[in-house]
């Protein structure tokens, strides 16, 4: 990349419009879908860039430059909240010597002179969501989302349900307003119980802790946020009339015996070298906290003090946050090897020597695929640089070339599969090689087998990846169905389980027990069990919704036929996010012959529960199949959609003979059009709550 200073005045240009467009579109992932594609470290470098740019190029800062943007826009779905007194950003500080400039800087805007040490309060800053709650006469009465720091998102019913945040303030005389800034956020052992108790029941899991916390903040049903386990801290204040505070200090105190939750692990320092030492005393304990920090917040202690050094561009001049680098180490790549998924795909990994990346020891490092080799130059033999981002997989961010081996040499992707020998390919378009040997490449059956056995499939206690893959070596399971005949098959065998090394008769019985125990499988559980590419639990879930039971679906899906214009085709893209590409998939499974053969003997050896449709008792849309069209007002679509598949109906995209209602708000178009053309009878949003029951 070009340096800063290096730059014409035309790249300069160019480059600010790039990274306007570039950081815009990471906002969008990061605040309103909570899904982010690159790490804080990356996006910081950008901000960082653009920032540098503006700093030599005053005259090029653009009207929507990222500097004037803070946060995200309010989202549609909730009411807007204007914010009293807006909800300020933070500057940013990476290195030490920036901290001491802050110090500098405020010392110089105050005239402070040279001696006596200003008093600063560190607190660690919490990767969550930031909220302003507000009291009036000591009742909680609002609370509203940061959104763009002028207005927010109501979120008031979703904050009463967080059993941290008092209804009331624990005060006699309490101030007529009271607005309490903080931030919301999933401890790592609520977000890992969530994300396991939400895989169990084929629902969203999420990235991180924070993601897991803003999903569960903006839910439209308050009852969804109420069974997240939510926390928060608080750390500032908004409008406040009838109490006042001279130091920040104080006021933390206060909060804290008005019943708010106030971070313990905060400090007051004096002078730079202090906030320094809380920083890397904090750094130490970093993964030893219950929840993800992202740096500590320096907050300059006298309340009059920050009056009279007030705001630029929506940042006080007062407060800094020190970021803390993302978690990195060094270590040596002794081998790059590749691991074959259950789909085939290719995938490079770092075997490492083991080193401990914040707190955790790591021995291997995912490479993603080809391209990403190619962007590092990473070899065999490197001296590269890991890290560990929240809790993600820790990845290769570097090569330390000065340490490189003399007689090292680029890596060459395999172009075929290292384990079976068949020919690999990597389709126009696609980033990953694939193993095109199927069903005959042994890692892919493993890790089929694997994913089989697995918790959110057939859930088999005892079944993990070492012993398939030593099952699988010996020839005692080779395709699924050898799982449940592995008790009869041992009875007979002259290598019995129980005469394996580390095996006795009440460990085989044990295992066996625990294959028994999974022969009634729920139809949803034994679709996502399979493994067919593209099929994960959500969509399990819809097919065998749609479908009901096992031979339906193999009746519709394998015959001759079912090409692109067939019905059977039709009625499955019609099933709602399912697509073509999966539609594909799902067909070329069951029309596989040797996949036919696993199906007929799992379906003698097991009882295969056909979907079961909740409360349909007395429910008006029981396996009616309904479509929404047009803008729903009174819940999202997404929810709408739930609440009718839960009452048993089943909910499509498209409108055919074979709907039955469509439910229209404002704005239907073709669907509606379609839908009276039909005769297919046609409701309001509202008469369709009030079919539903409200
Ligand atoms: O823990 C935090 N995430 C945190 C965020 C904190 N402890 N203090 C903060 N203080 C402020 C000011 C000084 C502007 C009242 C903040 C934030 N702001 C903040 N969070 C997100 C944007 C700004």
């Amino acid at each position: 990349m070009t340096d800063v200073a290096a730059l014409t005045r035309e790249e300069a240009a160019a480059e600010l419009d790039r990274l306007a467009r570039e950081i815009a579109h990471h906002d969008r992932l990061y605040h309103q879908q909570d899904a982010p594609e690159i790490s804080d470290a990356e996006y910081d470098a950008l901000k960082r860039r653009n920032d540098a740019i503006e700093a030599r190029f005053p005259d090029l800062v653009r009207p929507d430059s990222p500097t004037h943007k803070v946060g995200a826009p309010a989202a549609a779905g909730f009411g807007k909240v204007r914010h009293a007194i807006p909800m300020l950003s933070l500057d940013n500080a990476f290195a030490d010597e920036d901290v001491h400039d802050f110090v500098a800087r405020v010392r110089r805007f105050l005239k402070l002179g040279e001696d006596g040490a200003v008093e600063i309060v560190a607190e660690p800053k919490i990767d969550g969501l930031s909220f302003s709650a507000r009291y009036e006469n000591g009742r909680f009465v609002q609370a509203a989302t940061r959104g763009d720091g002028a207005e927010g998102e109501d979120i008031t019913a979703n904050l009463r349900t967080l059993k941290d945040l008092p209804d009331r303030l624990h005060a006699l005389f309490p101030p007529e307003v009271l607005e309490v800034r903080g931030e919301v956020y999933m401890s790592r052992a609520d977000f890992l119980a969530l994300n396991e108790r939400q895989a169990e029941r084929g629902g969203k899991t999420f990235a991180n802790p924070r993601n897991a916390a803003a999903g569960s903040l903006r839910q439209l049903d308050p009852k969804i946020t109420a069974q997240r386990p939510l926390s928060l801290f608080c750390y500032a204040w908004g409008e406040v009339k009838g109490y006042e505070a001279a130091t920040h200090w104080d006021f933390l105190e206060q909060l804290r015996d008005w019943g708010f939750p106030v971070n313990p692990e905060r400090k007051l320092c004096k002078g730079a070298d202090a906030v320094l030492a809380f920083y890397r005393d904090i750094g130490e304990r970093r993964a030893q906290l219950p929840y993800d920090i992202d740096g500590i917040v320096y907050k300059l202690n006298r309340v009059d003090w920050q009056k009279r050094l007030g705001f630029v561009s929506r940042a006080p001049r007062w407060a800094i946050a020190h970021k803390f680098p993302a978690e990195q180490a060094m270590t040596v790549l002794t081998r790059i090897t590749i691991q074959v998924g259950r789909t085939g795909v290719l995938t490079p990994v770092a075997n490492l020597e083991p080193v401990t990346v914040g707190g955790v020891m790591v021995g291997r490092a995912t490479l993603h695929n080809e391209d990403e080799i190619a962007r590092l130059d990473v070899r065999d033999g490197d001296t590269v640089i890991v890290q560990r981002a929240g809790d993600v997989i820790p990845q290769v961010v570097g090569v330390v070339l000065e340490k490189r081996p003399a007689d090292s040499a680029p890596f060459a992707f395999p172009h075929t599969c290292p384990t079976c020998g068949s020919t690999a390919v990597r389709e126009d378009g696609a980033v990953a090689w694939r193993c095109t040997g199927g069903l005959i490449c042994p890692d892919q059956a493993v890790e089929r087998l694997i994913h089989f056995a697995s918790r959110n499939a057939f859930d088999i206690e005892g079944l993990g990846d070492k012993n398939i893959r030593a099952f699988y070596e010996e020839g005692r399971i080779r395709a699924p169905q050898d799982i449940f005949r592995l008790r009869d098959k041992d009875t007979g065998s002259l290598t019995p389980l129980r005469s394996k090394e580390g095996w006795g008769p009440v460990s085989a019985t044990k295992l066996y027990d625990a294959i028994d125990a999974r022969r009634t499988v729920p139809f949803e559980r034994f679709l996502f069990a399979l493994g067919i590419p593209q099929v994960g639990q959500a969509t399990a879930r819809l097919v065998a919704q749609h479908y009901g039971d096992l031979p339906t679906l193999r009746a519709a899906l394998s015959a001759e036929d079912v090409g692109p214009d067939s019905d059977a085709y039709k009625d499955l893209i019609n099933v709602e996010t399912i697509g073509p590409a999966v539609a594909d998939e799902l067909i070329a499974f069951f029309r596989e012959d040797h996949n036919k053969q696993v199906l007929d003997a799992l379906a003698a050896d097991l009882t295969i529960v056909p979907f079961e449709r909740k409360d349909v008792a007395g429910s008006p849309i029981a396996g009616k199949t309904i479509v929404f069209t047009g803008t729903l007002e009174r819940m999202s679509r997404g929810e709408a959609k739930n609440r009718a598949q839960d009452m048993g109906a089943k909910v499509a995209g498209t409108v055919s003979a074979k709907t039955d209602l469509v439910v229209a708000g404002p704005g239907a178009g073709s669907k509606l059009k379609k839908a009276e053309e039909l005769g297919v009878a046609v409701m309001t949003e509202d008469a369709f709550f009030d079919m539903i029951g409200g």
